[in-house]
């Protein structure tokens, strides 16, 4: 068997490590196909925080309380930048964090694509699962948004970690993707799937940007795999993070049924032939879907396993 799935940060990550053991119980193949609209250039260096999420958590790397960076961390070169005055003082690198973004820095200056860059960084991190980003290109969610009574467009980063998603805001942009290209291998995974997951990542500003990578979206719709998406959205609210703010600015109620509705029936030109909800929301109905209802808290490799097998099987 064959399992795609599509992939923010946190969220994400966790429930791949559900993935990977379900897969290595079934002797199935994954392939994770990650956002980078969350990616970012700051003192120099290229940063990829949902492709780190993902590979340090697989990696058994990632700090468990803060769900982003590395465990152990020292944050002396941070220190150090402040000491500076060096901007942005909002946005911290970790000391070993810092050694991944320097080494994707160096091989993509020497023309290396984003790829295959991941590809070279997995190869320490051993995921278990093979980690490609949507894209190649530049693809960055940028948020619209009114400050001291201007419209003004700010990169997703400072929308999300300085202004911690309160300003004012009037909709997300993909700035890139009218001219991105999948990622090599992105299309082919997708086309060679028995099962495609929408992981519980954030709808609106990590899935859809992945989505908005032309020709992805319909290599998914017009693929041959099942598509099935678990909702991230327990009870009416986010497990974690912001995408109740996400939410509203798309115009879309924090809710299970409100995302479902959201990513849409396949029949009906959407994503989704199945959606796994929470038992919380076992009243969920998404028009021409398959919705089933299970415990969907990730809190350990056992439960999310067991979550990932509820939605293979869902269809
Ligand atoms: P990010 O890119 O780091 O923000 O991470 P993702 O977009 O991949 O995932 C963020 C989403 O994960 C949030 O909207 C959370 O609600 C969701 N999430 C986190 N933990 C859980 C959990 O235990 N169960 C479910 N169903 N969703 C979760
Ligand atoms: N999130 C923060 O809230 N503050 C930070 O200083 C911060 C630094 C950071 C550095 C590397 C990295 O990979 C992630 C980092 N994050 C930080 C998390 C991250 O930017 C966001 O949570 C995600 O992009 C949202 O998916
Ligand atoms: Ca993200």
């Amino acid at each position: 068997m064959r399992i795609v799935v599509l992939t923010g940060g946190i969220g994400g990550a966790r429930f791949l490590l559900g993935v990977r053991a379900y897969a290595r119980a079934v002797g199935a193949e994954v392939t994770a196909v990650v956002n980078v609209g969350d990616d970012l250039r700051l003192h120099g260096l290229r940063v990829c925080p949902d492709l780190d999420s993902v590979m340090y958590t697989l990696g058994g790397g990632a700090d468990p309380e803060r769900g982003w960076g590395r465990v152990d961390e020292s944050w002396t070169v941070k220190a150090e930048l402040a000491t500076y005055g060096a901007e942005p003082s909002w946005f911290g690198l970790g000391d070993r964090d810092i050694a991944t973004h320097l080494v994707r820095t160096t091989m993509l200056d020497a023309g290396y694509p984003l790829h295959q860059v991941t590809e070279a960084l997995a190869t320490r991190w051993q995921p278990g699962v093979r980690l490609l980003p949507a894209t190649d290109d530049r693809l960055e969610t940028h948020a619209v948004t009114e400050i001291e009574g201007a419209r003004r467009a700010i990169h997703f980063q400072e929308w999300w970690v300085r202004h911690r998603a309160q300003l004012p805001t009037h909709r997300f942009v993909f700035v890139g993707a009218e001219t991105a290209k999948p990622a090599p291998g992105v299309t082919e995974a997708i086309g060679a799937a028995d099962v495609l997951l929408v992981a519980p990542s954030n709808p609106v500003v990590s899935i859809a940007p992945i989505l908005a990578v032309p020709g992805l979206r319909e290599a998914v719709i017009d693929g041959p795999a099942r598509v099935v998406g678990v909702s991230p959205i327990i009870g009416g609210a986010p497990v974690r993070g912001m995408a109740d703010r996400c939410l509203a600015v798309a115009g879309v109620e924090c809710s299970a049924a409100g995302v479902g509705g959201l990513y849409g029936s396949r029949a009906t030109g959407g994503l989704l032939d199945g959606w796994l909800v929470a038992e919380e929301d076992a009243d969920t109905l998404v028009p021409d879907v398959t919705v089933r209802a299970v415990p969907l808290w990730m809190t350990d490799e056992a439960a999310t396993t067991a979550m990932v097998r509820a939605a293979v099987e869902l269809m």
